[in-house]
């Protein structure tokens, strides 16, 4: 057990900390606003400083809520004030009555009411759809990954994978769904949490107010690695979310380097391509995350681990030491220099 232990720690610990020395631990605690990776890049998570329309009604809601809540326990705490500084003999039976009533049962009936009304009002401004005519991205819930398919008024879907990026001051409407087990989808900073339940296709509009790099995560317990199932937001101007869009809709780039040349061959020898995509090659799979400008993101294994060759080695190599559970068998069979080559050509996938 305790050597099993010492194992799956090994394996977390990402070799970049060990070298440095630089440790550097993802924060992912509820309260915190911010994660870090160890690539340094920071992902903004804060519902309290939100950076779309719809986080800022949720925080709105928030504050209203801390207020109501103080006047109710202020009352509270002046009746347990009066009750303990009232002498038995200057007791009054209708002033006590009076006190009772109106601290204990209208003021908490009225100060509820208020925010019930007030809260349900915000809800439809939460629920609605973004106009017609808004950006389309579906977003499907996988064991333990984001499966994120854009699909743009003119042109084909375009299908990605754990990195999302919106254009700042538009609406967006997700539309998610699952065909496994029931996920939550939330961008603290930007929106509520929706759930993505299998049979079922539930929506979220989305409009990003500040650009940015934000992180989302799964909010409903999933399965072993749930803690790991989490995504990149980059929110930017439109100019360059059309150039970004525009080139993740071209097929991958053939490998221009004699080592990324080899990776290519192992990659496909070695039946990657039975679960990956690598859109302009044979590698054709749908079971695992599409691979065509894996180079381009920020992170690997749903915002895991830094995307850089090291990662990507270990994570060829050892899938399951990395995240518990994952459904990519790990290649631990194979020469370290074919793993080394298929890494600098994955990460050549710009
Ligand atoms: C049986 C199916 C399967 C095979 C075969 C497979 N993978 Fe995967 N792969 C997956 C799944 C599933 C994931 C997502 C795991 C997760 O994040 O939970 C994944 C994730 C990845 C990722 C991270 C992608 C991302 O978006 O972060 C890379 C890189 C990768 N695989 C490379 C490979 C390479 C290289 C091979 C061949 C040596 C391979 N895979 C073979 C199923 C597979
Ligand atoms: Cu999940």
């Amino acid at each position: 057990m305790t050597h099993h232990l010492r194992e799956l720690c090994r394996g977390i610990e990402p070799p970049s900390q060990r070298d440095s020395g630089a440790k550097r631990a993802e924060v992912a605690l509820p309260g915190s606003a911010v994660a870090l990776l160890p690539d340094g890049h920071s992902r903004i998570q804060s519902a309290l400083n939100p950076a779309g329309v719809e986080a800022a009604g949720i925080e709105n809601l928030f504050w209203w809520m801390v207020a109501g809540t103080t006047v109710v326990w202020l009352g509270v705490m002046a009746l347990t004030w009066h009750s303990v500084r009232t002498h038995p003999e200057s007791f009054n039976r209708r002033r006590e009555a009076f006190i009772i009533v109106g601290c204990g049962a209208i003021l908490p009936t009225v100060v509820l009411s208020i925010l019930l009304v007030f809260g349900l009002s915000a809800l439809p401004g939460l629920v609605a759809p973004a106009p017609s005519g808004s950006l389309k991205v579906v977003v499907s819930g996988e064991m333990w990954w984001w499966r994120v398919r854009y699909e743009p008024a003119e042109g084909q879907p375009i299908i990605l994978a754990n990195e999302i990026h919106l254009p700042v001051g538009e609406p967006v409407q997700f539309l998610l769904e699952s065909d496994n087990v029931i996920h939550s989808f939330w961008i603290p900073s930007l929106a509520g949490k929706m759930d993505l339940i299998p049979g079922r296709t539930t929506r979220l509009a989305v409009t990003p107010t500040k650009t940015g790099l934000f992180r989302g995560v799964c909010a409903e317990y999933c399965g072993t690695s749930h803690a790991l199932m989490k995504f990149d937001v980059v929110v930017e101007e439109k100019e360059e979310f059309n150039r970004w869009l525009a080139h993740q809709a071209t097929p991958a780039a053939p490998p221009d380097n004699p080592l990324a040349q080899r990776g290519e061959k192992q990659f496909l020898a070695n039946g990657c391509g039975a679960c990956h995509t690598v859109r302009g090659t044979n590698a054709a799979g749908v079971v695992g995350p599409d691979l065509t400008h894996l180079g381009s993101r920020l992170s690997i294994a749903a915002a895991s681990w830094p995307n850089d060759s090291a990662h990507l080695r270990r994570w060829i190599a050892d899938s399951d030491k990395i995240k518990p559970g994952a459904y990519m068998p790990k290649f631990d069979m194979l020469r370290s220099d074919d793993v080394n080559a298929m890494a600098v050509y994955l990460k050549g996938l710009k």
